[in-house]
């Protein structure tokens, strides 16, 4: 059986990790430019430490990326070589409207992303576009304080309505926000909010987010009037999570981080608040301020596909227990004695990616897509420059593994799957350089030295050839 023959394998990046060039082609600054990464990221992500002013303090690493500004054409050129169908990219906001809120586009950013999908096109690579990925303009952040207003959406729906039409051609795939889940994680990085002392932050983060789920329902009518081909799909970071023991405590610790989780898909595949979100968010006062109509806009326009990231499952144990942490994409857990883990303490479990491809399927019986998975390593190029990253190969075999079992035996309809990242790129939970994702090398070290020249690594021929057979040789 296997994957189907139209499976989309790939990779996918986000602008501000790997572009660069943030003061180019009359790009405006964004939230993502201003997040340092020495010791104040934590707090500067999460939206504790303002900064919102641009200081040699805090431009390095986003600054210069990779980039991807300047070197597309061979980037893609490469994702080519490696048989892409799909390249996942997402368009940094600030080059299409430098402050948010202009009448007309700048035309520069419009014919930046032209060009990538017209060098995509070449290779016979379709593009997926995330339309905002830890993207708000610094100018929406300081006149409107980012997602926590309700004007965000006319601004986010502004720069859709150009997306959707200018790209008509190019793109029928969309993500409307990346990980929407992390606005409960990192509000200013996935939603340009920082707090003022004394502020409820549950109540402001859980009426962002209601702002971004009416704007992604809106989003997703307005792509369908567009392009009736069109597929618009949620995105959220996912990762089952396992109760630390069979204790009830434990089991229910686990089953409500999993609710909250999938509040954000229960919204955008069924289109309503689910009662027990409904219900927990009224008792603990932060239920959002809803507009009339908000509800129907929900219920009519649900996304056409799940999407999600998965790098490791989690495990909960009950408040008090005293269990050592582990790392892993901004969310707490247990440490799981049953797992490795990866150099930044990432738990890996291949299995766990079976079993969430399950739990999402399940809950929803709607085509899934996995736009994210893959590890972050130090990569030691040998005396010859070669990168064996068979610890990469390694990492990635299990899951797609996993995945092509779910296909195969659990009947989980799957569209594609984008590794993160084919390239080299900076790193979103830490803004390091040196926690390599890539099947590309990029001559870019935590100095900010480098030639930026690319290379391919072992792993770049081994995916090359999982492509080539459509995963039956892995
Ligand atoms: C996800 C983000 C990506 C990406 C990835 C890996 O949360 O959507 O932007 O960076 O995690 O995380 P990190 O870069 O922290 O290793």
């Amino acid at each position: 059986m296997g994957f189907q023959n139209n499976f989309l394998w790939g990779g996918a990046t986000a602008a501000n990790q790997c572009e660069g060039g943030i003061f180019e082609g009359g790009r405006g600054l964004a939230n993502v430019d201003v997040c340092p990464s020495g010791s104040d990221r934590g707090a500067v992500i999460t939206g504790h430490l303002k900064m919102l002013e641009m200081d040699d303090a805090h431009v390095y690493p986003a600054i210069e990326a990779i980039d991807h500004y300047h070197h597309f054409k061979e980037d893609i050129r490469l994702f080519g070589e490696m048989g892409f169908k799909v390249y996942r990219l997402s368009i940094a906001w600030t080059r299409i409207f430098p402050h948010g809120d202009e009448e007309e586009p700048n035309e520069e950013g419009l014919q930046f992303y032209k060009e990538i999908f017209e060098e995509c096109r070449k290779y016979g690579i379709q593009p997926l576009v995330t339309i905002s990925h830890f993207d708000c303009p610094i100018g929406l952040i300081k006149k409107y304080g980012g997602w926590r207003s309700r004007e965000m959406i006319d601004f986010y729906l502004h720069l859709c309505d150009v997306l959707f039409n200018r790209y008509k051609d190019y793109v029928t795939y969309w993500l409307t926000f990346n990980e929407i889940n992390m606005i409960l994680h990192a509000p200013f990085m996935g939603a340009g909010i920082y707090f003022e002392d004394g502020e409820n932050e549950e109540r402001i983060k859980y009426q962002a987010a209601h702002h971004e789920l009416v704007a992604s329902a809106l989003a997703t009518r307005m792509a369908h009037e567009v392009n009736p081909e069109n597929k618009v799909g949620c995105m959220f970071a996912a990762g089952s999570a396992y109760p630390y023991t069979c204790k009830p405590e434990d089991v229910w610790e686990a089953l409500k981080t999993d609710q909250e989780n999938y509040f954000f898909v229960d919204v955008q595949a069924r289109g309503y608040y689910p009662s027990y979100a409904s219900a927990r968010l009224a008792k603990n006062g932060v239920f959002p301020v809803m507009e009339p109509g908000d509800k129907e806009i929900l219920k009519r326009h649900p996304v056409d596909f799940i999407s999600f990231s998965y790098y490791n499952s989690r495990c909960i144990a009950a408040p008090g227990s005293g269990r050592e942490e582990a790392g892993g994409n901004l969310f707490k857990s247990a440490k799981n004695p049953y797992l490795d883990f990866s150099e930044w303490g990432w738990p890996i479990d291949p299995l766990g990616l079976r079993i969430t491809l399950n739990q999402i399927y399940d809950r929803y019986q709607k085509p899934l897509f996995i736009v994210e998975n893959g590890l972050g390593a130090v990569d030691i190029p040998n005396e010859n420059g070669e990168v064996e990253d068979d610890y990469r190969i390694d990492y990635l075999r299990r899951h797609i593994r996993a995945m092509k079992t779910a296909v195969e035996e659990d009947g989980v309809e799957l569209m594609g799957y984008t590794s993160w990242a084919p390239i080299d790129l900076i790193s979103a939970g830490s803004g390091e350089m040196r926690k390599r994702y890539g099947f590309i090398y990029v001559d870019k070290q935590e100095d900010g030295k480098g030639t930026l020249s690319r290379s391919r690594k072992k792993s770049f021929y081994w995916y090359r050839k999982v492509i080539e057979t459509n995963g039956e040789v892995l």
